[in-house]
């Protein structure tokens, strides 16, 4: 984990455990602004920090910056362990549990006792905290579901955080070793990981198992072989395995590693029919090994094309392979631009032509710039006047810097009644829309971004279920016919990148390709450092069999199959 999301993490805990001890909330918002800044901030605060540039950072005060640095110095924030000192032990692990405030929790601990996980399901079971007041059945419903996603969350980590860091492992180990890949869930992109399992090949088996348990990122040694190594990491406590195999079974290792389950049972069913056995080590027929060294080598052998690793779940790509009819996946190379960036002038960090040069670099043909609309206040939304100036500077951009195209967006609240924050006179002078619930979790929201996809000026819903895969359940929602109504009605659905979003996830992506549907790929970046996030969106679309023509920032501008263009909206 970086140092970035560390300080940002015991921010939030700090701002929890003040609201806990009923503190006033002015200092609470203080630390959450400064943690979500640091998380978000594209440059590693420690490279900042040796520059001597701490205090640069937009938005982080001078109190706050004399605590990064502390723990920058020493390790510790001082601030933090005074605020936890009087807090119970237990206590502070329930203020990790989704749906249950600091407030309530103090509620419970005052009136209940409760100090622990197992005194609040208690008096969640004998019906003491319905009865508190200003609680009720709803309210605890929702702290049960809390407490279910806050133990299966404790076992599994998002693909977000996880792939980071097995980057930083490969990046400090690969000079031990002579090939070196993740495999499991990760190579998969699942969108939350259980273990890390990386597969590398060597001339020295026993010195790599070494290398490896030496590593700086280990905090303990869970096991230790000839060829194999369990570790946890320290960031997250996330346990990697580690493998060594030799070079000639590289490619069945790595295919029999890289899962899933379900689709190695599949292939061995496969191979056992055509009289061959796959292993690990290899496929062999009788004795003889026929194949083991590339994955396509294995794959061949049983009669089927190579399938790509983000597919391998049994959905039917066995049987596609075997026909030879395997989609041909979107890439990383066929996207054109980014069609969802918050600038300056809502909630983002840069400005419009600093956004526009830098995704230039990235060799993007063009960027949707979509800041908030203006009922989203705490997220700076735009008023119509403002709104207006920034497109007006969006034209000069344009006529300014060349190779690239800056297109006028905007991200707008579906308010409570299923009505839009913009008059559609308004909705009509942007490039295009996206429509996303931020407000109104749980009233109609099915019935009310159906209201909004019945506006002709709305290209894309964003985040269609606004799960979030740190807690928070999505919105009262019915996806099915969402994903039916954008499709007789020919509005594009978003895969937002955010990587605790990515919302929509493969299942429903693949229900949306079925019917007809089109997504978009969007980062919902706030900072020009998370426009790199397209590729934790790239492998929710892959997980969904998305090929290119599914996908609307895959076009030129000029030819994206935009619903107000195609006249979709009469259907
Ligand atoms: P995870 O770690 O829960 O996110 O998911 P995976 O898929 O990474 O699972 P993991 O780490 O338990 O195992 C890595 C791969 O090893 C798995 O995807 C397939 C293979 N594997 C593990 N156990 C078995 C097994 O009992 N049978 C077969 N055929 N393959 C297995
Ligand atoms: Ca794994
Ligand atoms: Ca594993
Ligand atoms: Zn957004």
């Amino acid at each position: 984990m970086s140092k970035n999301q560390e300080i940002a993490e015991i921010f939030e805990k700090i701002a929890d455990a003040l609201e806990f001890k009923g503190d006033d909330t002015f200092r609470i918002g203080a630390y959450r602004k400064a943690a979500r800044i640091l998380k978000e901030y594209p440059e590693n605060i420690e490279d900042l920090y040796k520059k001597g540039d701490i205090k640069k950072i937009p938005g982080i005060g001078k109190g706050m910056s004399e605590k990064i640095e502390e723990y920058l110095k020493t390790g510790k924030i001082t601030k933090y362990e005074e605020v936890i000192k009087d807090i119970p032990e237990g206590i502070l692990e329930l203020l990790e549990i989704p749906n249950l405030g600091p407030k309530t929790l103090n509620l419970a601990y005052r009136q209940l006792g409760v100090k622990n996980l197992s005194d609040l399901e208690r008096v969640i079971e004998n019906g003491e905290l319905a009865n508190l007041f200003g609680m009720g059945e709803k309210k605890v419903e929702n702290i049960k579901k809390g407490i279910e996603l806050y133990k299966q969350g404790r076992k599994r980590i998002p693909l977000g955080i996880a792939l980071p860091i097995v980057e930083e492992i490969i990046e400090e180990f690969k000079k031990y070793v002579d090939k070196i890949e993740p495999c499991g869930s990760l190579r998969r992109m699942n969108e939350t990981i259980g273990d890390i399992d990386i597969l590398t090949t060597g001339k020295n088996k026993i010195e790599i198992i070494e290398s490896f348990i030496s590593l700086p990122m280990v905090k303990e040694v869970m096991a230790k072989g000839d060829t194999k190594a369990s570790i946890i990491e320290k960031s997250h406590n996330l346990q990697v395995d580690l493998r060594v195999v030799s070079e000639d079974s590289f490619g069945a290792a790595l295919q029999y590693f890289t899962g899933s389950k379900a689709h190695n049972i599949k292939l061995r069913g496969l191979a056992k029919d055509k009289g061959l056995k796959i292993s690990e080590y290899g496929v062999f027929k009788g004795d003889k090994k026929i194949a083991g060294r590339t994955e396509e080598e294995v794959y061949n052998k049983l009669g089927l094309v190579w399938i790509p690793p983000e597919l391998r779940e049994d959905r039917g790509e066995i049987e596609a392979a075997l026909d030879n009819n395997l989609p041909i996946l979107i890439e990383g190379k066929d996207i054109k631009g980014d069609l969802h960036i918050h600038s300056k002038y809502s909630d983002g960090v840069e400005t419009i032509e600093e956004i526009a040069i830098f995704a230039k670099s990235l060799g993007y043909e063009y960027i949707g710039i979509c800041d908030h609309s203006k009922t989203s206040k705490i997220a700076g939304g735009l008023d119509e006047y403002t709104l207006k100036r920034r497109n007006e500077e969006i034209d000069n951009i344009n006529s300014k810097i060349k190779g690239i195209r800056v297109l006028k967006g905007a991200e707008v609240d579906i308010l409570s009644d299923g009505s839009l924050d913009y008059s559609d006179k308004i909705l009509e002078q942007l490039d295009f829309v996206i429509a996303s619930i931020h407000q109104g979790f749980k009233k109609n929201v099915t019935e009310r971004i159906k209201r909004a996809i019945d506006n002709p000026y709305v290209d894309i819903i964003a985040h269609p279920t606004g799960r979030l895969l740190s807690g928070r359940e999505g919105y009262e929602v019915n996806i099915d016919e969402i994903i039916e109504y954008a499709s007789y009605k020919k509005v594009v659905l978003e895969i937002n990148c955010y990587p605790d979003r990515l919302d929509l996830n493969d299942i429903n992506v693949i229900k949306g390709k079925n019917k007809g549907v089109k997504f978009a790929i969007g980062t919902d970046s706030h900072n020009i450092g998370m426009l790199k996030y397209i590729k934790f969106g790239l492998g929710i679309a892959r997980r969904g069999w998305l090929t290119k023509i599914d996908v609307l920032n895959t076009y030129k501008w000029e030819e994206m199959p935009l619903r107000r263009r195609t006249n979709g909206s009469s259907n």
